[in-house]
């Protein structure tokens, strides 16, 4: 009998009243902190994550079409080195670049199932039904989820899988969240499993302030977005035209740090929360944080979390990488 082509598509969501605990969790902890603070998580809904495709296309933000350019020179080499026949990728986006991994796959006649993760179910679902009609034959199966809670509702593997997480997301934890996020995903996956990780590199401080500083503006209405979600979904009452975007290099820490300075002095109501918060002139609220690497800071990162580094692809300039790791 010839295999069926027919794909399939199949989504689970796992955030409920529990995930608006956590961005009310969020604000009340954050919003309260002598230096304000609120995870890059919110940033992504559908509004959030449709600014950041747009950024992902500025002249300015390198990293996208960097990575892009390696994975597709290297694509091939990864398939074959992994036998992955299931693609496992956290953060997946709009999921555009995996489409470079799921056409190296579909050439080596592996590919099965494709398992996107991501807090933002638009833009999941809407990922999930292009691919399917672009790849015949192949199953989705998408969680939405918070990636750092809800690994555990992955689906059985198949067979071997590769794990992808993909546009320097990784650079967005605090370096202590982030090998604790690393561990529990080696737990997460299987001895012949692979982990592809994008990391940013560490490099020339203008290009990297530039990244996040682009002159279209659009980095800065992603930021600002935030302001909305928390006013939307917590009923605060923040003046968004009273707020600026900030982004700059930490030297020291070797990370980008994106921060909401009030122009003025203000108060503000979360209604949600019953909290009131007030802002002094120009204090400021961060919003993410971007670490940049060295090879030897992911080499140890990896292995703190009991990863090892196999391969380390990177690009002609060395302004990305994509790593590939196996626990073996
Ligand atoms: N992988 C894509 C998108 C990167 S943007 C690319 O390389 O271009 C970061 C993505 O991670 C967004 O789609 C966002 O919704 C998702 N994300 C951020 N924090 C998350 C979390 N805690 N759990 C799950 N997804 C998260
Ligand atoms: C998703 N993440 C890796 C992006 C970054 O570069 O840290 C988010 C972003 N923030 C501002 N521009 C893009």
């Amino acid at each position: 009998m010839e295999p069926s082509l027919e794909s399939a598509v199949e989504v689970r969501s796992y955030l409920g009243p529990a995930d608006e605990r956590t961005l009310a969790e969020d604000v009340l902890d954050g919003l309260t902190r002598p230096l304000k603070e609120l995870p890059p998580k919110h940033l992504y809904d559908a509004r959030g994550s449709e600014l950041f495709d747009a950024i992902c296309e500025l002249p300015e933000y390198y990293q996208t079409r960097t990575e892009r350019l390696i994975l597709r020179t290297e694509a091939d080499a990864i398939v074959a080195r992994t036998g992955a026949v299931e693609l496992v990728e956290l953060g997946s986006g709009s999921a555009d670049k995996t489409r470079v991994l799921l056409d190296a796959m579909n050439h080596a006649g592996t590919l099965r199932r494709y398992v996107p993760v991501d807090v933002s179910e638009t833009t999941l679902r809407a990922a999930a039904a292009t691919l399917v009609g672009d790849y015949p034959g192949l199953s989705v199966h998408g969680v939405v989820g918070d990636f750092e809670r809800h690994l555990g509702h992955l689906p059985e593997p198949l067979h071997r899988r590769l794990f992808a997480f993909l546009g320097g997301t990784i650079g967005n934890f605090p370096p202590g969240s982030r090998r604790r996020f690393l561990r529990r995903l080696r737990k997460v996956m299987s001895p012949d499993d692979h982990l592809l990780l994008g990391t940013d590199l560490v490099k020339d401080p203008q290009v990297l302030e530039a990244a996040y500083n682009d002159s279209a503006g659009v980095t800065a209405r992603f930021n600002l977005n935030v302001l909305h979600v928390l006013n939307r979904e917590l009923g605060a009452n923040f003046d968004v035209d009273r707020f600026e975007h900030v982004a700059f290099f930490d030297r020291k820490r070797e990370w980008i740090e994106m921060r909401l300075r009030a122009t003025e002095q203000q108060h503000v109501r979360v209604q949600a929360l019953e909290l009131d918060v007030d802002f002094a002139p120009r204090e400021e609220l961060r919003t993410e944080i971007s670490a940049k690497f060295t090879p030897e800071r992911l080499r140890e990162d990896l292995r703190a979390a009991g990863l090892r580094l196999t391969e380390l692809y990177t690009d002609p300039d060395e302004l990305f990488a994509v790593s590939l790791s196996g626990q073996g």
